[in-house]
């Protein structure tokens, strides 16, 4: 429960790095239960609405204005349940429509370490129940005597150096947020003019050529925030597409997530850029790639004649982002409609990073 301070309410909470995200982990008991005041609290708690973030803990970007919502579930197949909340940077808007697969990485030690999950000696399977999309996760983390661990040899593109690895395990992922994994029915539409994919195995997101938009996909995220036309018209295809993939209207949503695809330059499955949908992602996020790792291999698709797709049931895709790379394996089997994704699994780090209390002006919440 929140303790007082004079004119302020204090209450714990944990920074922690997800994957190539940053957010603050809470337990759900600790924040308000009525959703507008949650909403009002983590607003308090990253300084938003405010393009620097000054007045919070927010890092004034998209991936560290995050925030994990945890409890004990109630589920037979889950032990904790994961709310995930996107705080808008400029804007006095919490959008809890998508979850996001970096901070997911984090829930599994911060579970083990606030004692909702026991610790097995060597490593830790934490099922979680992803709110968000209503769709379940298997984190298995390191916990050699019984403790996590953060150390390891794990690199992932956009984190120097290395960590403990944290397998995430995802099934049945398609649909997450839309109801269907093609939710527009088809493989490929045409929105303003340009041939789409839209797609949703955990996130949603447009794919698209690069070269349709008259750009080449090697551009730096630096350019691509600058270039005002390139984001108009990639703004008009996402209202559009918001409606066809059964999201409702858009504008205030963070999803779909927007991404540009062109040829492998490293070696990899497919290169990519993605929009956040308003910022263009230094790398990629976790359910995005998988999203995107998905068209690739859907015949037919807005990747098709771009993607170098492996053979073989069980299929490992390296999509290359602005950054380096981000290795998705997807196990595929023929279904009566075609090519299913039945599992999706991928290799993620976390660590904490503090530990403590956040502190809350009384105007916002006086804690009751
Ligand atoms: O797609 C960024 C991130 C994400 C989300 C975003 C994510 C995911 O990098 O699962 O991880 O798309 O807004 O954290």
């Amino acid at each position: 429960m929140e303790a007082r301070m004079p004119g302020q309410t204090k209450i714990p909470c944990v920074m922690m790095r997800g994957g190539t995200s940053k957010g603050a982990y809470f337990l759900a008991r600790d924040l308000p239960a009525d959703p507008d005041a949650r909403d009002r609290v983590l607003l308090a708690v990253m300084g938003s609405p405010d393009t620097r973030q000054i007045d919070g803990m927010g890092g004034a970007h998209p991936l560290t204005s995050k925030v994990a919502i945890i409890q004990p579930s109630e589920r037979a197949d889950a032990d904790v349940d994961y709310l995930f909340a996107q705080v808008v940077v400029n804007e006095p808007k919490v959008d809890v429509s998508p979850t996001c697969g970096n901070i997911l990485a984090g829930v599994g030690p911060f579970a083990i370490e606030q004692g909702l999950v026991k610790p097995a000696a060597g490593e830790t399977r934490v099922r979680i129940y992803m709110v968000n999309t209503k769709s379940l996760c298997t984190a298995t983390v390191k916990t050699p005597g019984g403790e996590v661990s953060y150390d390891g040899e794990t690199q992932i593109s956009g984190v120097p150096g290395t960590a403990a690895p944290i397998l995430l395990d995802f099934e049945n992922t398609a649909g997450s947020s839309c109801g269907a994994l093609l939710p527009t029915g088809k493989t490929r539409d045409v929105i303003e003019g340009i041939p789409v994919t839209c797609i949703d195995n955990g996130m949603p997101v447009v794919v698209f050529a690069a070269k349709d938009v008259g750009r080449t996909g090697s551009e730096s995220p630096a350019a691509l925030n600058a270039d005002a036309e390139l984001k108009a018209r990639i703004e008009a295809i996402r209202l559009k597409a918001g409606p066809l993939m059964r999201l409702g209207d858009v504008a205030k949503k963070v999803v779909p997530k927007m991404t540009l695809v062109a040829p492998p330059r490293e070696g990899g499955a497919v290169a990519t850029r993605t929009f956040i949908p308003h910022v263009c992602h230094e790398a990629i996020g976790v359910l995005g790639a998988v999203s995107v790792a998905t068209a690739c291999v859907l015949e037919g698709s807005a990747t098709a004649g771009i993607a170098r797709v492996p053979e073989g049931a069980i299929k490992v895709l390296s999509v290359e982002h602005p950054i380096g790379e981000f290795t998705v394996q997807l196990e595929t089997k023929r279904g009566p409609a075609g090519l299913e994704i039945a599992r999706a699994a991928l290799l993620r780090t976390a660590r904490r990073l503090f530990d403590g209390n956040v502190l809350i002006p009384r105007a916002v919440w006086n804690g009751k």
